[in-house]
């Protein structure tokens, strides 16, 4: 799948340090990739409708991870999916009458514009659903071979789907690493987040689809032994990731609601995949709400970045209102942060434009420092207003450093994708 083009990063003077992220499964503040080659894995849309700003947010959020480890000297391998077929996508495209092919190619060029909007580096791999499907029915067959899944016989309510497989969980002694829930809170999410405790012959009410028997009227492909059909969500994101990726890598993302089941089973399948480890660690962005109630698409209570944009809204101004919250945190979008994001954009414009100002290296180091730490968005923003607010007092006096305001407009560009 083609992505968007990538952003021009600047260079900065000196090396940010090692970047530490709250791993979601302890609760610890680790090192988010000890090696010189970082790699991250960040569940993309399912495109049935355009990015909110609860999307924006979770992939602005792994843009400042990406951007914070270009700073410390790594190299960076990102991978991402596109769910072009799951079940939402396919209900959509009934209900409004389109293609769902049409609906996903649509959405998903919208999510790539809005992204470019947004300034967000672009995953370097970046795959479909559908163009995985002969990896991942491989990868079922693996299952299958290995005895960690197993087909089902009895037909489900429509009376069809003799021969699904799913997963099975209990070969798996790991499983409850990601989330840390307990079994009645997870069969609560399970039920809740796309899975079927309800469905007769499955071994656990947990066990998870790995591959969908066709069913009338929807799309199906040849998997082989497994008869046609299509895959389950889980396993098309363990497949993606250890494929662009390999085994273990260093972060999966995502926003809060994919802990359980998505990652905790994408992991599970990626590790008896490779009977090892899939991600090494989970980061989790909190879920953004409007009016007091999550955005999700299938509640309708959206603010969509490209109504913003046609609405002639600065992205910039939508990137810096979502920097103000702290990923990890739920918070609700308003007319008055992006008022106030407009505001403080507008202040660092002016605060830049002169040749001389206050000493940038404080400020530097300050905005480093305050990703490395979490991403803390928050705190990078009170350095720069600081600087700014200072800079906007002194103006062009003596004492000026000749280049600071091009060195902290590179700093917000580089490590927070703010283009002044
Ligand atoms: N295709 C799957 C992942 S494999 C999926 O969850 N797609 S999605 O379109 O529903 O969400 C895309 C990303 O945005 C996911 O990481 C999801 O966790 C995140 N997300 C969804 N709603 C919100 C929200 N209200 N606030 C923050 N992030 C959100
Ligand atoms: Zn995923």
């Amino acid at each position: 799948m083609l992505t968007w083009p990538p952003p021009q990063i600047p260079r900065l003077p000196g090396r940010g340090g090692p970047v530490r992220v709250r791993d979601t499964s302890t609760g610890e503040l680790v090192v988010a990739a000890p090696g010189d080659t970082a790699t991250l894995y960040v569940c993309g849309i399912t495109p049935y409708d355009a990015t909110h700003l609860g999307h924006a947010a979770t992939y602005i959020a792994f843009d400042l991870l990406v951007r914070s480890w270009l700073d410390a000297g790594q190299r960076v391998r990102y991978a991402s999916n596109v769910t072009d077929v799951d079940d939402p996508l396919l209900e959509r495209a009934l209900a409004t009458g389109v293609d769902w092919r049409e609906l996903a190619i649509e959405q998903t060029a919208l999510f790539a514009e809005d992204m470019t909007a947004l300034g967000v580096v672009p995953p370097d791999v970046y795959t479909g659903a559908v163009e995985s499907i002969p990896a991942v029915a491989q990868a079922v067959r693996d299952l299958l071979a290995a005895g960690a899944a197993y087909r089902v016989e009895e037909p489900d309510a429509t009376g069809h789907g003799r021969g699904d497989v799913y997963a099975d969980l209990s070969v798996d002694p790991d499983l409850g690493r990601v989330a840390g829930l307990d079994r009645k809170e997870m069969l609560e999410l399970f039920a809740e987040r796309g899975g079927d405790p309800a469905r007769a012959g499955k071994r656990d009410p947990l066990d998870p689809l790995l591959w969908r028997r066709e069913r009338p009227g929807e799309p199906a492909w040849d998997g082989g032994e497994l008869g046609s059909g299509r895959p389950g969500w889980h396993i098309e994101c363990a497949v993606i990731a250890r494929d662009g990726l390999g085994l273990p890598f260093d972060v999966q993302g995502g926003g809060v609601d994919l802990r359980f089941p998505h990652h905790e089973m994408s992991t599970s399948h990626a590790r008896l995949l490779d009977a090892g480890q899939g991600a090494r660690i989970h980061v989790h962005a909190g879920m953004v709400g409007l009016d007091g109630e999550k955005m999700s698409k299938s509640r309708g209570n959206l603010e969509l970045v490209s109504r913003l944009r046609t609405q002639g809204e600065d992205p910039m101004a939508v990137r810096l209102a979502i920097l103000a919250h702290h990923y990890s945190c739920d918070w609700d979008w308003t007319e008055g942060d992006l008022k106030l994001a407009r505001a403080q954009l507008d202040r660092w414009q002016r605060a830049v434009s002169g040749n001389g100002g206050p000493d940038a290296t404080a400020t530097l180091a300050a905005v480093r420092s305050a990703l490395a730490t979490d991403l803390d968005a928050p705190a990078a923003l009170t350095a720069v207003d600081a600087w700014a607010d200072d800079a906007l007092r002194t103006g062009g006096t003596a004492e000026a450093v000749i280049g600071a305001p091009g060195v902290i407009s590179r700093t917000v560009n580089a490590l927070l994708g703010i283009r002044l």
